[in-house]
């Protein structure tokens, strides 16, 4: 007989999907098929598909397919994130233009996603590059702006020395450049951000609202990063000034042991009040502070630095004169920028207070040491001491106390604190999307008008685009010079353009009407459609993308263009494919390429291989799969569908085949079901290969090839391993000449998924005999794969052994499941 092969068939079926489409969502209202919309996180076009697409991309195609075979109107598009600065890279170096490189790459990609057989619609393919998406960026920009939810404002901002460009807060990753590693430095600069700190309250809210059906510490890194924090503003005045200094502070009930107030040097408020005598120090001071990254800013085992300002606050709740310093461990962006230090319960303040000799004072009494003499701060709870009116009371009771008092004389109040900051979302690079505002210098800012949409890009390319410091659309005059709107004075285009993760806030949803020029998408095909009820994509994305696309979706919902409020009703990230126990890389050497697997074990077997490997949310370690078993295992699938197709035409009245192997395929399929459902792909797949086994002891030393059973086996085998092997289940199920689905397109994907039928799923049952004392005592009706401790449990409640007991120690429980249990009592 002939082996089985991949290559033989591999391009006959892409033919035929690329003829047949069976993937085509129906976008009729009247379709009476529920809708189910699986979204794929779209893939950055960098080059071809590596092993991480792979394996996500199995995982989505698992789910889409599956919910197709239950009869579902599924959803499953793709498209590219296709804006971005390695394109802009390669331009430079190449002296291209980006956007040759990034549709060469989307086509390359194309290509292996029709080999690696996912279940695209491909009719709503998108790409962000493209003017006709980008144009709704800068359309959905100016509703932002409207709202005040875009604005420009001067401010510290993250800048990559090495891309020169600024970062959101999101791309610096401990202190660094996520793209390039280089350290990130601070510089003043004017740039355009989203209000996203406006949605904080709500994005922590509805993040309860995914909880279980969001992976928990996807939601953790969200909250932490929104970093709601509760506590009091107080006011200090200020000897010699008009203008009190408000602090932010978690620890109000702290205040009584304030001895001094720290601002952040590199604010504002530290140069106005600084005294003359205390000037030139402290602009020697702030000079070192301007050259620290954050890193260095941040880490707490750094020697504290500052200086004295030369003038005093008072504490209003005690009237005590205290010191007023500048340092670098205040952040001159965080709360108010300025701090009370209470070095006895605040660790950074007593390293401060120890460095430069000032006092420290206990307010809150705990069973530790004295901080003064140990050097460790007490930030926990305790009894409330020398602080006047809270004496006596603990922590919780003292804030709650103290925020009365100071709120009565207008001194303070309660106020939340975030750590989330807006978003700032211009760059200063070529290849994104033009911010459509339009700088005149007698009207301001002026939006373009939409009519004028989409901005395009100018073309430029190769060493025109390096990076100088300011965006190389500033270099593009015909492009920047343009008469104002408003006016029709001389004006200037700004050039900055948008964060690559504006395109992806929404995609989702342009994906439900892709060729849509009335707006970004249809409200009705978007509302029929999202949010979406399967999104899978890596946890990278945990904060950034996730984030920005929760508030899109709040905004989008506020504007009137959908109805709902959170666009992802469940999230799966998938592990990372890694090498010898490590992420691959160049440096390493352990990469490996996706197509040359393919190429050795065909497609199916990688996409088995990836699936079998672990759950989808761990790692796959490639130096310990074994892609072959796939492929030996896929042979034997094939040569069930081969041998019933050979034992003659189909008889497929399955209730008269043997009725033990049908209890097994009805079990299987019964489990493949749930753990599918589950998303417990890699237990699905071991229970296909149990039925596998099966079906061939059937056919070999059974009922043999033409029993009906085993043509039932074989068919569900096909059906089902269609969600990870698509090209040998379609073969097979060729071969097998399987019925053809209600859709009328002949595929296994299209067909329907078999149904376990309860009447043969009934559990047979044995007979348990309990002794006590060598007597039979009981009989017990239990399942054959009944575990001892449950035994256990059910043979000592048992009443015949009960009674046999009566009062008497039990000594020993022998339990042999399932047939018998033995006590020994006295
Ligand atoms: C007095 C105090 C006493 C504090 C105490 C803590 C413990 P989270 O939870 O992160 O919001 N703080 C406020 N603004 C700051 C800034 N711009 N830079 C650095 N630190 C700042 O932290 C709030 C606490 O961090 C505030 O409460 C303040 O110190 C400090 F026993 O005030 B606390
Ligand atoms: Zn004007």
């Amino acid at each position: 007989a002939k082996a089985y092969d991949p290559r033989d068939f591999q391009d006959k079926w892409q033919a035929r999907w690329a003829e047949t489409e069976p993937f085509r969502a129906s976008d009729d209202p009247d379709d009476p098929r529920e809708r189910f919309y699986l979204v794929d996180m779209f893939p950055y076009p960098s080059g071809d598909l590596h092993m991480g697409h792979a394996e996500a991309y199995a995982i989505g195609d698992a789910m889409a397919r599956y919910w197709f075979l239950r009869g579902k109107n599924v959803l499953h598009p793709i498209g590219w994130d296709a804006f971005g600065l390695p394109a802009e890279n390669a331009a430079i170096r190449n002296g291209t233009h980006p956007s040759d490189w990034t549709y060469k790459n989307i086509e390359t990609q194309a290509a292996s996603f029709r080999r690696y057989a996912t279940s695209f619609d491909w009719s709503r393919r998108l790409a962000t590059c493209d003017p006709e998406y980008y144009r709704w960026n800068q359309w959905l920009f100016l509703r932002f702006y409207e709202r005040g939810l875009a604005y420009r404002k001067g401010g510290y901002v993250n800048w990559c020395p090495k891309d020169q460009t600024v970062l959101a807060n999101e791309q610096v990753v401990n202190g660094r450049c996520e793209r390039c590693g280089t350290e990130v430095v601070r510089r003043v600069l004017t740039q355009w951000y989203f209000k996203i700190t406006e949605y904080a309250d709500r994005l922590l809210a509805d993040a309860a609202e995914l909880e279980g059906n969001w992976p928990d510490r996807v939601l953790t890194m969200q909250r932490n990063w929104i970093g709601r924090s509760t506590g009091a503003e107080v006011d200090f005045a200020v000897e010699g000034r008009d203008e009190p200094v408000t602090v932010y502070t978690t620890r109000p009930d702290t205040l009584f042991g304030a001895t001094f107030m720290v601002v952040a040097a590199d604010s504002a408020l530290a140069s106005e009040l600084c005294a003359e005598g205390q000037r030139a120090e402290f602009e020697a001071y702030l000079a070192q502070v301007r050259k620290l990254t954050d890193i260095e800013r941040q880490s707490t085992d750094r020697e504290k630095t500052g200086v004295f300002l030369g003038v005093h606050a008072i504490n209003p709740v005690n009237g005590e004169l205290i010191p007023m310093w500048a340092a670098d461990y205040v952040l001159p962006d965080y709360g108010t920028g300025a701090i009370m230090a209470v070095p006895a319960h605040d660790q950074r303040d007593l390293d401060f207070a120890r460095k430069f000799g000032l006092p420290v004072r206990v307010v809150v009494a705990t069973d530790q040491a004295d901080p003064a003499v140990s050097g460790t701060a007490t930030p926990g709870d305790g009894t409330l001491v020398n602080s006047g009116p809270l004496d006596g009371l603990g922590k919780k009771a003292a804030i709650a106390r103290i925020i009365e008092v100071l709120d009565d004389k207008g001194l303070g109040k309660a106020a939340v604190n975030y750590r989330l900051r807006d978003w700032l979302l211009s760059r200063q690079r070529f290849w994104g999307t033009p911010i459509p505002i339009i700088h005149c210098p007698s009207c301001g800012e002026v939006p373009v008008p939409e009519d004028q949409l989409p901005v395009e890009l100018p073309y430029l390319r190769g060493a025109d685009l390096a990076p100088k410091g300011v965006s190389p659309l500033a270099a593009a005059s015909d492009w920047v010079n343009v008469e104002c709107p408003k006016c029709g004075g001389a004006a200037r285009r700004d050039t900055d353009t948008m964060d690559t993760f504006v395109d992806s806030s929404w995609y989702q949803f342009r994906y439900c009407s892709p060729r849509y020029d009335g707006g970004p998408f249809r409200s009705e095909d978007v509302n029929q459609w999202a949010p979406v009820d399967l999104y899978v994509g890596g946890v990278e994305h945990a904060i950034l993308h996730l984030l920005y696309a929760r508030f899109f979706t709040k905004v989008l919902q506020d504007l009137g263009l959908i109805d709902f409020g959170e666009p992802f009703v469940r999230l799966i990230n998938q592990g990372q494919v890694i090498n010898q126990g490590k992420a691959m890389s160049k440096s390493l050497g352990n990469g490996v390429n996706l197509g040359e697997q393919i190429d050795r074990f065909g497609v199916d077997a990688i996409r088995l291989t990836m699936i079998f490997a672990s759950p989808p949310q761990d790692d796959i370690d490639w130096a310990d799969v074994n892609p072959d078993a796939m492929v030996k295992f896929l042979g034997r699938v094939w040569r069930i569908a081969a041998d019933v197709a050979a034992a003659g035409p189909g008889n497929r009245d399955f209730a008269a085949g043997d009725a033990g192997l049908r209890r097994v395929t009805h079990k299987m399929v019964d489990e493949v079901t749930r753990q599918v459902e589950n998303y417990h792909l890699n237990v699905a797949v071991a229970r296909l290969m149990e039925l596998v086994s099966a079906t061939r002891k059937a056919i070999d030393s059974g009922p043999g090839a033409a029993d009906p059973a085993v043509r039932e086996a074989a068919e569900a085998l096909a059906v089902s391993l269609s969600l990870f092997a698509p090209y040998t289940a379609e073969e097979c199920w060729e071969a097998l000449g399987g019925p053809v689905g209600p859709s009328g397109i002949p595929s296994v994907a299209r067909a329907a998924w078999p149904a376990a039928d309860p009447a043969l799923l009934v559990q047979e049952t044995v007979t348990c005999v309990v002794q006590v004392n060598g007597k039979v005592r009981d009989r017990l009706e239990v399942s054959p794969d009944i575990t001892e401790a449950e035994l256990h449990d059910l043979a000592m409640a048992a009443t015949g052994v009960t009674r046999a007991l009566a009062g008497q120690e039990v000594k020993r429980v022998v339990v042999r499941p399932p047939k018998l249990v033995n006590i020994v009592a006295a």
